[in-house]
This record gives C-alpha cells, structure tokens and sequence, in this order.
C-alpha cells in the first residue's frame, strides 16, 4: 500500500463522520450507512466515555461499521487504539497528543492514514515532523461531545497555520454544523469533521447532505 496523496487525503476529509456507541441513539450503521449516502468521505470509530464498549462487544460493533465502510469505499479510522487498528486492518489511526508520537505510530502501522489532533502552532510542527497525514484541529466552536474539550477557539489555529505556509491536510472539528461549516472551510480548513450533526440527527443522510453542500460551496 502506498501513503495517501495530500490531495486524495484533502478530499477524504471534506465530510468525516466520527461516532461510537455513546453517541449514537439509534442503529449505528444504519445511521452510518445513511450518513455516507448523503455524502460522508470518511468515518472515525471513537468509541468513548461512560457505557463504551470493550472487548468482544467492541470488536463486534467496530466490525460492522467498518463492513458498511467497505461496502462504500469510505475509508475506515479508529480512534486512540492503534493495536485495534492493526487487528482490524483499519485504514488509519487518529490520535491525540496523550496517545504514542505519530512517528512511533507511523513505525506501527505503515502507510496507513495517520491523523493528529493539534491545538498549537508546535504540536502541528511535530506532527508534520513526525510524518501525519492530516491534522485535526478543534474545537473550533463549543462543544458538547467531548468531556475534556480544550476551549473553542474558533479557526485561529487554522489561519495561523495557514499563515505560516503549511499545506498539511486540515480538518477542523468541534460544534459544526451546516450552518458554521463554510466559515471553516474559507479560514483554510480541507474538510470538516462532526459527532453529532450527524450522529444525533434524526435525518442522518440530510444532515450529510448539507454539510456536503457547505463544504463544496464556493
Ligand atoms: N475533538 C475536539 S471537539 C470533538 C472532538 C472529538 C467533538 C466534536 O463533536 P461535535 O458534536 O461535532 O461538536
Ligand atoms: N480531530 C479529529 C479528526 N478526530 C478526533 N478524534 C479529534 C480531533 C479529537
Ligand atoms: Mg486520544
């Protein structure tokens, strides 16, 4: 397997849907499937937080969304856990500053995508340093999805990181929405990653729809 391209990496991030069991009331790959017929490009497993799942149940539940993944041609990320990335052969790892180095990553998985969340103008330098893919940055709005969300800081990082000549894939994260996304993707951002736009609507494939139409609008 060869590295992603930053062009096809950009194009993979315009929509990314990251969800788990926590934050999915319904059947999850239902609502995954619908989210990707309204046009998700890519979809991360983060499953966490009170009531997760783990072990045999995990596995279960991580290979179905990855099956409805494959049947799509969306490419399959696991949050955190590089070790059930490697057993899923998933086809990346997102990862946090608390996780290993990207490049001890890196040295783990191969070529598969390696994504990093970055909250400063240093640890995005790192992790370019170290070989990412892509880098997430957030929350750039309030956010309700993740316990030990740092503040919201609208889309300064991206801009500055922008600023300073860096062509990295970027995805921005953290209370978007279809009304906020273009706003995003003008500061310099590739894409656009959401929990529960998506994940929390009734309408999951709507929901899709109109963030891809955000995003793509010029
Ligand atoms: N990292 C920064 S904000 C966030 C994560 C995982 C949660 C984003 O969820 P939502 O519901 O799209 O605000
Ligand atoms: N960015 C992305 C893309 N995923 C995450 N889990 C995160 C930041 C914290
Ligand atoms: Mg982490």
């Amino acid at each position: 397997m060869n590295p992603i391209s930053p062009s096809v990496m950009r194009e993979r991030l315009k929509v990314y849907l990251i969800m788990g069991s926590v934050n999915c009331r319904s059947d999850a790959s239902a609502v995954l499937r619908d989210a990707i017929l309204g046009g998700v490009t890519m979809f991360q497993l983060r499953e966490k937080g009170p009531g997760a799942l783990s072990g045999h149940e995990l596995r279960i539940y991580a290979r179905c969304l990855q099956s409805v993944c494959r049947t799509f041609g969306v490419p399959f990320i696991v949050n955190d856990d590089i070790d059930l990335a490697i057993e899923l052969d998933a086809d990346g790892i997102h990862i946090g500053q608390d996780d290993e180095s990207a490049r001890v990553v890196r040295t783990k998985i191969g070529n598969k995508i390696v994504g990093v969340s970055t909250h400063t103008l240093q640890e995005a330098e790192i992790a370019l340093a170290d070989g990412a893919d892509y880098l997430g940055v957030g929350p750039i709005f309030p956010t309700r999805s993740k316990d030990d969300a740092k503040p919201p800081r609208g889309t300064q990082l991206i801009r500055e990181l922008r600023e300073q000549g860096m062509t990295i894939p970027i995805v921005g994260i953290g209370g978007i929405t279809p009304d906020n996304a273009r706003h995003v993707m003008v500061d310099g951002s590739d894409g656009i990653s959401v929990i529960s736009a998506i994940s929390s609507s009734n309408f999951p494939r709507e929901a899709a729809q109109k963030l891809r139409e955000a995003v793509y609008t010029k």
